[in-house]
């Protein structure tokens, strides 16, 4: 078989069911062997970066191996922007890129034969395996390392480059060598007896703490841990707070369940962070868009413990950390299962009733958010009050990021997809086609923003061609209102972007998109249900309040503080 033939086919074994693409003479005969595969489906991107980030909601979607397919050359340098977004966020997909033929490839030259570039090089650095496939017959091997590098430990993308003259190439499935997973990016074995010493000492801070507080990272999904994530909840008693990448892990109705921690967190969050005794992070990384740019979220007695595989997240500068647990995520909470008793260990139940008051006293969505012009916190709320179970919710960067963070409450198994980490503008638009192409039964509600959507309009066209199932919301804002927000506290109100929103109802018709317009509070929930039950896509403007506020726990508990918990 050729080899592009024998990539497809190992992609389909791996559980791959959807490829995202854009094509080139580079990748000619990757992308003919995709055509030719028939039970692989692919989707043609209008970007390389924005294809990259559709195979990182695919894979999260299905929590396995995304895939991009892109050309040499612009095609390799295009698709970085995507990647990093992967790497960053810990998201194992697998992009293959096209190269020129063998004899063209010049060590160190700037390009090489026809758009010819060593993109290997750049991608090395935000992978967790990178190489150039120059003998046809190790392609089983590549491939194996890069999907098993890519799907085990922390997760992470990995980058495969491939020669037209390797990918035409005719070989011998049979016989080929694979890959053994065991010596070369092997971890080094951590002895059980250190992880026997974390499980007491964790087990031993949690019973000395009167105010303890769990923080839920995505590395509980990553590691299939929810289960007994739950069960620790019950035998702890705990209150927990969730990282933004694990908001929709547990329904926010669960009587433990705080909301999303952190600087942009819910309005009392920071509080109760400030007023733990004992913090146990499960598989979250503590960046300082959580614990605060000066480390404040916690008060300097407190024992902060992180469990993470990557020793690298767990030693970052400021971040009060009294233990770091480099194990599993899931063997360290089963190992605390296995020794805290399930009846009868003394649960902190004065703390929990403090935090679940406070829960209740401080819902995101007050009074003041109702009425016109609309507000985006209340415009979420209502969107999400006529959502329906399952759907996926997708945010983009700025309001819509922060918004959809402090109102979500995935209380009916809706699933989020955003750029965790970097919060990036003009990925909403993809993810949401990568989640939609995989599971076509599935209803996705992009909430972006007047500024973010402009970074990948062109895959407005990859939606309405496709006929996905993407109801695209735009806070029309005005323009960039949260670095307005920024200059106002920064520079004295001096505005560097003059941004005059693109008109949404041409650019709906232009993409061959219904267009819908929202401007007043009442027509929310008067229209809501018909937009979200109209089959395929639409593009919906929200015209909403150019000045409101956003919500900044920080600035909130400073208000509040002062006030003693139990
Ligand atoms: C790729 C990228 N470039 C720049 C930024 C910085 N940035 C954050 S939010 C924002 C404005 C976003 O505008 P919009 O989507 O309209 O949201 P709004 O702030 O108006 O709610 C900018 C420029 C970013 N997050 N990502
Ligand atoms: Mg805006």
């Amino acid at each position: 078989v050729r080899v592009a033939d024998y990539i497809a086919r190992f992609l389909e074994r791996q559980g791959v069911t959807d490829v995202f693409m854009l094509s080139g003479t580079g990748s000619i005969y990757l992308d003919d062997a995709l055509l030719l595969n028939g039970t692989l489906r692919y989707t043609c991107a209008r970007h390389e970066a924005a294809a990259v980030v559709m195979a990182e909601a695919s894979a999260r979607m299905k929590c396995g191996l995304g895939c991009a397919v892109v050309t040499t050359g612009p095609g390799g340098v295009n698709a970085i922007g995507g990647l990093v977004e992967a790497w960053v966020d810990s998201c194992p997909v697998l992009v293959i890129s096209g190269q020129v033929e063998r004899r063209h490839y010049v060590a160190g030259t700037r390009a090489f034969g026809v758009q010819g570039f060593d993109i290997v090089e750049i991608a090395r650095g935000m992978t967790k395996y990178a190489s150039r496939v120059t003998v046809p017959e190790r392609i089983r091997y590549h491939l194996e390392r890069a999907a098993h590098l890519a799907t085990s430990g922390r997760p992470g993308p990995v980058w495969l480059d491939i020669p037209t003259d390797v990918q035409r190439a005719v070989i011998d499935p049979e016989g080929l060598e694979g890959f053994e997973p065991d010596h070369a990016d092997a971890r080094p074995a951590i002895a059980a007896s250190s992880l026997d010493a974390d499980l007491e000492a964790i087990v031993g801070s949690l019973q000395a703490s009167r105010r303890p507080l769990i923080i839920l990272g995505q590395g509980v999904r990553q590691a299939q841990a929810v289960d007994s994530f739950l069960r620790l909840l019950e035998v702890t008693g705990a209150p927990f707070v969730s990282s933004r990448l694990a908001l929709d892990v547990v329904s926010f109705a669960h009587p433990q369940h705080m909301g999303l921690g952190g600087i942009r967190g819910r309005r009392h969050v920071m509080r109760l962070m400030r007023q733990c005794d004992f913090a146990l992070s499960l598989g979250a990384s503590l960046s300082p868009a959580f614990v605060g740019e000066n480390f404040d979220a916690f008060a300097p007695g407190t024992t902060v413990v992180m469990v993470d595989l990557d020793p690298a997240e767990t030693s970052k500068a400021g971040v009060p950390v009294a233990r770091r647990v480099h194990h599993d995520v899931k063997s360290v909470i089963e190992g605390l299962l296995s020794r805290i008793p399930r009846d009868g260990s003394p649960k902190p139940r004065a703390w929990l009733e403090h935090c679940q008051a406070e829960k209740q006293c401080h819902p995101t969505v007050i009074d003041l958010y109702r009425g016109d012009p609309i507000n985006s916190y209340h415009f979420i709320e209502r969107l999400e009050d006529h959502s329906g179970p399952g759907d996926v919710f997708v945010s983009d960067a700025g309001g819509s990021y922060y918004c959809t963070g402090q109102v979500l409450r995935f209380e009916r198994r809706q699933r989020e997809l955003t750029s965790g980490t970097f919060a990036s503008m003009g990925v909403a638009l993809p993810l949401a086609i990568g989640a939609a192409a995989t599971d076509r039964n599935a209803r996705i509600l992009v909430v972006t923003g007047d500024g973010s959507i402009e970074l990948h309009i062109q895959e407005l066209k990859t939606v309405s061609q496709a006929q996905l199932t993407i109801k695209v919301f735009v806070i029309n804002n005005g323009g960039y209102a949260s670095i307005r927000d920024s200059q106002d506290a920064a520079c004295g109100g001096r505005y560097t972007d003059h941004c005059e929103p693109l008109d949404f109802r041409k650019v709906a018709a232009a993409f061959g998109l219904s267009y819908h317009l929202l401007q007043r509070e009442e027509e929310l929930d008067a229209h809501l249900p018909a937009i979200l039950a109209e089959p395929g896509p639409a593009l919906i403007e929200v015209a909403c309040d150019r000045a409101q506020e956003m919500i900044r726990p920080l600035d909130w508990t400073a208000i509040h503080d002062g006030e003693e918990p139990q």
